[in-house]
């Protein structure tokens, strides 16, 4: 059995690396749906559908739980597929299996509160001392769904949230376009929330896993005094302590990594194999 890893592409890899390090003795399946990505500009049907059919792969190829490592998918069809799929699948399996998100680890690490916080949220009336400003850069599905707003809003009152929809980033990661151009994409995108806000935010979440790839490019562009909130990490200790209270999962322990793709197997992009730290190839799924 398995940790599974998805994603509609390469993205999820910035999760997977920091999985691997943190569990490294555990087996790994990452599955790229590499035929219908990006997800970004889909619909929400759509989208649950293929997160659907990729999580099935998956448990289907052993894994035990399977992580969603996309903000997209994690925004709208983990709970549906949590909701309505799961209770039946575990049924038909006949073992433990589960789906988890990267969208709450995150926000709690933004935050720095669970979701208990909601007792100590501020009375009516109660004046807030200061707003944080707190800017998401993510797809467009992402910000349609108002998810990082509507969580950290439950969490905080005194941190305002801007989402900042990238459409096309992401496929231009996928497709390892040059550096050059992936630049002043974002020093656009960085600029287009600065307007909107009339300040550079306080923290910078990437809610989109393909931007972590080139994370550095957001640092230059954003001003050193804005935090930027390391996703990966936020959920390898989410999952950390999901574990320790979760034991029924039989997650493998032989070290094994093997890499899918739905789309055409082979060797990926240059930027990738330079993030990866070595030339990556992913199999036929
Ligand atoms: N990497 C995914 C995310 O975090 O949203 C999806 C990117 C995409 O398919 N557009």
């Amino acid at each position: 059995m398995a940790i599974g890893v998805f994603d509609s592409g390469v993205g999820g890899l910035t999760v997977h690396r920091e999985l691997t390090r943190r569990f490294p003795a555990r087996d790994f399946i990452y599955l790229a749906d590499q035929a219908h990505a990006p997800y970004g500009g889909r619909s929400g049907e759509d989208i649950v559908e293929l997160t659907k059919t990729g999580c099935e792969r998956l448990f289907d190829a052993g894994a035990s739980v399977v992580v969603l490592a996309c903000n997209t998918a994690s925004a709208i069809a983990l709970r549906r597929l949590q909701q309505t799929w799961l209770p039946g699948l575990r049924e038909r399996l006949g073992r433990p299996v589960n789906i988890l998100g990267i969208i709450v680890p995150t926000i709690e690490a933004a935050t720095g509160k669970p979701w208990s916080f909601e007792a100590e949220r501020p009375q009516e009336g109660e004046k807030v001392a200061s707003i944080a400003i707190t800017g998401v850069f993510c797809t467009a599905a992402t910000a349609i769904s108002r998810v990082y707003e509507i969580e950290i809003d439950k969490r905080r009152e005194d941190i305002a949230v801007f989402s900042e929809p990238c459409p096309g980033l992401a496929g231009l990661i996928e497709l390892g376009a040059p550096r050059e151009e992936l630049k002043v994409v974002i020093d656009d995108h960085v600029d287009a929330l600065r307007r909107r806000i009339g300040r550079h935010p306080d923290k910078a979440i990437l809610g989109c896993t393909h931007y972590e790839i080139v994370a550095e490019l957001f640092a230059q562009a954003l001003p050193a005094g804005t935090a930027l909130i390391e996703q990966p990490k936020a959920v390898a200790d989410a999952l950390e302590r999901y574990f320790k209270t979760h034991p029924e999962y039989d997650l493998g322990d032989s070290g094994r990594r093997d890499f899918l793709t739905t789309g055409q197997a082979g060797p990926q992009s240059e930027m990738v194999s330079q993030f990866w730290g070595a030339p990556l190839t992913f199999a036929q799924a």
